[in-house]
C-alpha cells in the first residue's frame, strides 16, 4: 500500500536567504531537529536570485555582513565598500559551508501550502513538488522583496527574442554586444542594470513610468589595510548600527534645516552628496523626510545635480521626478546612471506619455510605434513584503486565510506573529523594523528573538503561542502612527503597497514600520523580559 511519506520535525524553516540560514544555525545549537525548505538551487536568497549586472550593495558591506561570529568576521575579507552580487553570494555560501549548513536544508522545493492542525499543535506544509512535512513551529524566512511581478500588458508570450526578469536572472552569462536592448522599469533593480548595460550594449531604449530620486553610490576597493583596520573597529561599527534608525552608519543630523543659513546647508548638502552610500538619505538634516518645506529645499539640490550632469535638459526633465519628493521613495543608488543618457546609442521614453500597448513577436509596441529588439529586461520589482506571504497558502486556526486577513493590508504582532496563526514566527515580516533596515543587522535580531522565545518555551514546557488580538491591534495601531509622520506614507511605492501589476494592490496601506530599529529592539526585549507579553501562551 501507498503511504504518502511525511518528514516531521520541530521547526521548518522557509527559506534558505540570510535569515533562513542564521535561523536554521540558531536551531542546531539549540539541539531542535529544524528542517529547511528552499525554492532555489542554492543558498542565498536575494544573492542567489537577482544575478542581474550591476547588482550590489547599497549597504556598506562591513556593514551588512553578519556579526554573531568572531570567526567569520575574522576569515571574511570586503573587497569593495559596496561589494557587488557574485561576491555577496559568495559570502552565503561561505556561511553555508563554514557552518555546515547545507545538511538541513532541502533545496528546488517551493512550499506550497501550511496549514495549522489544531489537534495535533502543529503545522503541515505541503510542497509544490509533492510531499508534505510537519512541525511544531513554522518559520517563515521568504524575504520582503522576493516575489517578482511582470507588468501586465499583453502580448508577453509573444516575444521571440530573450527576455529577463532581475530578479530571476539566468545563472549563464547574458551579453549585450552588439544587440537592441529594451529595460523596462526605473527603480533600485533597473537603476543599477541599466548603468551596467550601457558600457557594453549595442543599443538601449529604457521604459520609465516614474523617475525616482538617485544619488551617487561612490563605491571603491577595499586595500587590505583598509581591511585590517575595519576588523579591528567591527566592535565599534556595530555599535553604531545598532543605535541608528535604520542600522547604517549614516545618522541623522540632529539639527533641522532651518537651524542654519542657506549657505550652511547647500555645503551640507554638498558634503553628503559627495559621501558614499545612504550618507545624503539617511544621514542628513532630521527634518527633511518628514517636513515638506525641508524636502522641498533638499529635492532642488537634487534636481540641481541632474540637470548637471544631463547633456540635454529635454531628457533631464523626464528624468526629474515631479510626483514625490527625494527619499520618500527608496533612493536608488547610482555609478554614473545620469551620464547613460548622454550616450547616442540609449534612448529615453517616457511611457506616461506614450504608454506600451503590448509586446511583439519582434518587440514592443509604444504609443503606436514597433521597436525592435533583441532583449527586453523586466526590471518592475516584486510584490513586496507580503506577496512572498501571498503566494503560499497559509491557513491557521479553523481555515482562516492568511491572504484574507492581510487583504486590506498586514496586522501582526511585532512583525512576527499573527492572530489566528499559532507557533508561526515571520522574520522580516510586514510591520517589522527589518523591513526599513540594513537587513542582516535586523535579521539577527529578529532571528535572536524567535530563538530566545523558542528556548523560554522549551524551558517552561509551553507547547503553543499566538499574539492576542489586543496586542496584534495595538501594534497594528502603532505601526500606523509611527508612520504618518513621515512623508513616504503618503506617496505610492512598494513600501506603501501599491503595485498596479497585482490585483488588490491599488490603495495605499504601510507595509513597514517607521519606528526605528533602536526602537523595535527595545520593545522586543521589553515584552520578553514581560514573560512575552501579548502573546496567549500554553
Ligand atoms: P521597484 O523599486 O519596485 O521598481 C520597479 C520599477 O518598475 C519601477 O520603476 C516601476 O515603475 C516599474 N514598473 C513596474 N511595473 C511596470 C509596468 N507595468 N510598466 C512600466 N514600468 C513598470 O523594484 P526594484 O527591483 O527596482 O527594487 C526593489 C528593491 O530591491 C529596491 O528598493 C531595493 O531595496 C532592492 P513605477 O514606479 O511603479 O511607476
Amino acid at each position: 500500500e501507498f503511504r504518502d511519506a511525511v518528514e516531521h520535525w520541530d521547526a521548518i524553516v522557509i527559506g534558505a536567504g540570510l535569515s533562513g540560514m542564521y535561523q536554521l544555525l540558531k536551531l542546531r545549537q539549540m539541539g531542535f531537529k529544524a528542517r529547511v525548505y528552499e525554492a532555489g538551487g542554492g543558498v542565498g536568497g536575494t544573492w542567489y536570485w537577482n544575478r542581474y549586472p550591476g547588482a550590489r550593495f547599497d549597504s556598506e558591506s562591513w556593514t551588512y555582513g553578519f556579526s554573531f561570529s568572531p570567526e567569520v568576521l575574522k576569515e571574511w575579507d570586503w573587497k569593495e565598500h559596496f561589494s557587488g552580487q557574485p561576491e555577496n553570494l559568495r559570502y552565503c555560501e561561505f556561511l553555508a559551508d563554514k557552518f555546515d549548513l547545507r545538511r538541513d536544508i532541502t533545496f528546488n522545493t517551493r512550499v506550497k501550502a501550511a496549514h495549522w492542525d489544531d489537534a495535533a499543535n502543529e503545522w503541515e506544509v505541503t510542497f509544490e513538488t509533492g510531499g508534505r512535512a510537519r512541525a511544531r513551529f513554522l518559520i517563515t524566512a521568504i524575504g520582503p522583496l522576493s516575489s517578482p511581478t511582470m507588468p501586465t500588458i499583453p502580448g508577453i508570450e509573444d516575444f521571440k527574442g530573450e527576455s529577463w526578469h532581475t530578479g530571476l536572472w539566468p545563472h549563464h552569462p547574458v551579453s549585450f554586444e552588439g544587440k537592441r536592448v529594451a529595460v523596462i522599469g526605473t527603480g533600485a533593480s533597473g537603476v543599477q542594470a541599466i548603468t551596467e548595460i550601457a558600457k557594453t550594449v549595442g543599443h538601449l531604449t529604457v521604459f520609465q513610468r516614474t523617475p525616482n530620486w538617485c544619488t551617487p553610490l561612490r563605491n571603491s576597493k577595499i586595500e587590505p589595510e583598509t581591511m585590517a583596520d575595519i576588523r579591528s573597529r567591527y566592535d565599534q561599527i556595530f555599535a553604531q548600527c545598532r543605535e541608528n534608525w535604520g542600522c547604517f552608519v549614516h545618522t541623522a543630523d540632529p539639527r533641522h534645516s532651518t537651524d542654519v543659513t542657506p549657505e550652511e546647508r547647500e555645503a551640507f548638502f554638498e558634503k553628503l552628496y559627495n559621501t558614499p552610500g545612504f550618507a545624503f538619505w539617511q544621514g542628513n538634516f532630521r527634518d527633511v523626510l518628514m517636513d515638506q518645506a525641508a524636502n522641498d529645499a533638499l529635492t532642488e539640490f537634487v534636481i540641481k545635480k541632474i540637470r548637471a550632469r544631463v547633456k540635454d535638459q529635454k531628457i533631464a526633465d523626464k528624468l526629474i521626478p515631479t510626483n514625490h519628493g527625494y527619499g520618500t521613495r527608496r533612493v536608488p543608488l547610482e555609478s554614473g546612471y545620469f551620464e547613460v543618457y548622454n550616450q547616442p546609442n540609449v534612448k529615453l521614453v517616457d511611457i506616461r506619455e506614450t504608454p506600451i500597448e503590448r509586446v511583439t513577436e519582434t518587440g514592443l509596441r509604444v504609443g503606436g510605434q514597433d521597436y525592435e529588439f533583441d532583449m527586453i529586461i523586466y526590471a518592475t520589482g516584486f510584490d513586496a513584503i507580503t506577496g512572498a506571504f501571498d503566494r503560499i497558502d497559509f491557513q491557521g486556526r479553523n481555515g482562516a486565510k492568511l491572504r484574507d486577513k492581510w487583504a486590506d493590508g498586514p496586522h501582526t504582532y511585532l512583525g512576527l506573529n499573527v492572530a489566528g496563526f499559532p507557533n508561526m514566527l515571520t522574520l522580516v515580516g510586514p510591520h517589522n523594523a527589518a523591513t526599513f533596515c540594513n537587513l542582516p543587522r535586523c535579521i539577527e535580531q529578529n532571528v535572536e528573538f524567535v530563538s530566545d522565545l523558542l528556548a523560554y518555551m522549551r524551558d517552561k514546557g509551553l507547547s503553543r503561542i499566538e499574539a492576542t488580538p489586543e496586542a496584534e491591534s495595538a501594534w497594528t495601531a502603532h505601526v500606523y502612527d509611527t508612520g504618518s509622520r513621515l512623508l513616504l506614507t503618503k506617496v505610492d511605492s512598494w513600501m506603501t503597497g501599491v503595485n498596479k501589476n497585482v490585483p488588490g494592490r491599488l490603495k495605499r496601506t504601510f507595509m513597514a514600520y517607521a519606528g526605528g530599529a533602536p526602537k523595535y529592539r527595545q520593545k522586543c526585549e521589553e515584552i520578553a523580559a514581560n514573560g512575552y507579553e501579548g502573546f496567549a501562551l500554553r
